[in-house]
């Protein structure tokens, strides 16, 4: 059976008038950056990218090579092609608007280039997140000049979202908003190809993934029903749950999206805010799932209804099968 490309898939969507060109070629410019950050990856300590860069990011997070290499691929790709008004990265602290010397386009890019850094080292799957919001256009009808308040968009303004994963193979994700697909980098022809159309995320699961080492920080309502999954078949749920925790989100997000599942990174007395950005992590997380199916929330509130304050501001992320995520939500009201 012949697979679609990502290509072919992005060229109906054009074709049907669901995205264009420029969008078009922006999702394919990135998918083009996740290859060759993908490869670097694989090169593990022979590429240069384990260790530190001994420098911090905006967050005061030490950052790897690999993070600084990352950001280098996705920030020389998207320059020149005339589709982006700016963009944000988490590695760096302001907005990036693209350089005179080429043409603006009417989007806005935001991305983790590299996000799950802690695992780079020890050889478990990391990977991209990426967002893409239209740039508002001033009161004359012509594009703002890109500033941070250009971004501070909430997730249902996406336009686009998608996600790569850096595991035993190269997996992206992603959605124009109607539906959401996944894509397996073929190696030998160097090219994305449809392998999850239409991803569907159960709506009832057994498994959940939380950091368990943060127990005695969290509040009430997720302390409360994760004691309910691990009291199990002898409990109030009254069947027994699994547990995963990879510490890369797309990891674990792909994984919720394949099988099922609900992702808590909640707030708790030392991550006050959570500990996930909201605008290049949990928005187009929060995008994807819903696309799937599945809900995304702080514990109570739908996270794409959420406005930002801040471009690196934090939140907290419940996702996944949407009656978990439901019964979450409840324990928070
Ligand atoms: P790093 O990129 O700093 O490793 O953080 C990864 C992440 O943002 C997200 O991908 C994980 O779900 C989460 O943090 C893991 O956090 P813990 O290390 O506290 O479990």
């Amino acid at each position: 059976m012949r697979r679609a490309s990502l290509s072919q898939f992005l060229i109906e969507r054009q074709r049907s008038g669901r995205i264009n060109a420029d969008l078009r070629l922006l999702i394919e410019t990135i998918a083009r950056a996740c290859k060759a950050i993908s490869t670097r990856v694989n090169k593990g300590p022979l590429g240069g990218g384990h260790g530190n860069a001994g420098t911090a990011n905006v967050q005061g997070e030490l950052q790897k090579n690999l993070d600084l290499m990352s950001n280098e691929i996705l920030l020389e790709a998207n320059e020149w092609g005339g589709n982006l008004a700016a963009l944000v990265s988490e590695e760096m602290e302001d907005v990036k608007p693209t350089p005179t010397h080429y043409p603006r386009g009417e989007y806005l890019l935001l991305f983790d280039p590299l996000d799950g850094s802690s695992n780079i080292d020890v050889n478990i799957s990391v990977g991209t997140i990426f967002s893409v919001l239209r740039c508002p256009q001033g009161p004359d009808g012509q594009m703002r000049v890109p500033d941070e308040k250009c971004f501070l968009q909430p997730g249902r303004e996406q336009v686009a979202a998608g996600f790569a994963v850096y595991g035993p193979t190269t997996q992206l994700v992603i959605t124009v908003g109607d539906g959401a697909y996944g894509f397996t980098l073929d190696r030998e022809t160097y090219t994305f190809v449809l392998t999850q159309e239409q991803i569907r995320i159960a709506e009832d699961t057994a498994e959940f993934a939380i950091n368990a080492s943060n127990m005695r920080r969290w509040e009430p309502p997720v302390k409360r029903y994760i004691d309910e999954c691990l009291a199990g078949s002898d409990g109030p749920r009254g069947k027994d749950f699994n547990m995963r925790w990879v510490a890369s989100m797309v990891a674990d997000v792909f994984r919720v999206l394949s099988r099922g599942g609900i992702f808590l990174y909640p707030r708790d007395s030392k991550n006050k805010e959570g500990r996930l950005r909201l605008m290049y992590e949990a928005n187009p997380m929060a995008f994807i799932v819903e696309q799937a199916g599945g809900a995304a929330t702080d514990g109570a509130t739908r996270i794409l209804d959420i406005q930002p304050q801040k471009l690196h501001q934090r939140i907290a992320v419940v996702l996944g099968s949407k009656n978990e995520v439901k019964r979450v939500t409840s324990y928070h009201k």
